[in-house]
């Protein structure tokens, strides 16, 4: 089952100026920050409804760190703004195998690190109607269950 929004993603060319867009816009504040090598991003998680029920989603802006890294490529041709939504799931094991069965290209093999300690996939955008679409277990759900 995938129970909630977890974050939306949106590339951009300069994180900083990007984060202190929405602090003053908005008022959110980064919770979070950290660079992912394999994923090529250095990345700032915002968290709206920062209730500590576990129900909270976050914006995740993402600055490419490397000219070849997915979110480059994408800035390169479309601008900056939403990159993707990522789907919450208890489970993103069982989510990955139940909706490759139903056809969907699955990018992974395996879950990998995602932000925070929690384990990701994607699914291709061209099989979700142009919608790049992650599923990500957070690692508070793994901890609770192993
Ligand atoms: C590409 N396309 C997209 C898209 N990226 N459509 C919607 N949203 C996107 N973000 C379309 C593109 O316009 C092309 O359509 C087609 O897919 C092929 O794209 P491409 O430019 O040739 O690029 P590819 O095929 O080399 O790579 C696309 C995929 C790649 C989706 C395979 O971006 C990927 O592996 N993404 C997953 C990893 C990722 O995005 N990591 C960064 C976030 P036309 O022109 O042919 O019609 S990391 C993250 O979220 C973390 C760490 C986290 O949440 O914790
Ligand atoms: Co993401």
């Amino acid at each position: 089952m995938l129970t909630r929004i977890d974050h939306i993603g949106i590339a951009c060319h300069d994180l900083d100026a990007t984060v202190e867009f929405y602090r003053a816009t908005y008022g959110f504040e980064v919770f979070h920050t950290e660079v992912n090598e394999e994923q090529g991003v250095r990345e700032a998680m915002l968290r709206i409804n920062g209730t500590d029920d576990g129900g909270a989603s976050y914006l995740q802006l993402l600055e490419p760190v490397r000219e070849d890294s997915t979110v480059a490529k994408w800035l390169a041709k479309n601008g900056e703004g939403v990159h993707h939504i990522a789907f919450g799931t208890a489970d993103v094991d069982t989510e990955a195998s139940d909706i490759r069965d139903k056809g969907v290209r699955v990018l992974y093999e395996e879950p990998r690190r995602g932000s925070m300690g929690s384990r990701i996939t994607f699914l291709h955008p061209k099989d979700c109607h142009g919608v790049l679409t992650e599923l990500v277990t957070s690692a508070a759900v793994e901890s609770a269950e192993h």
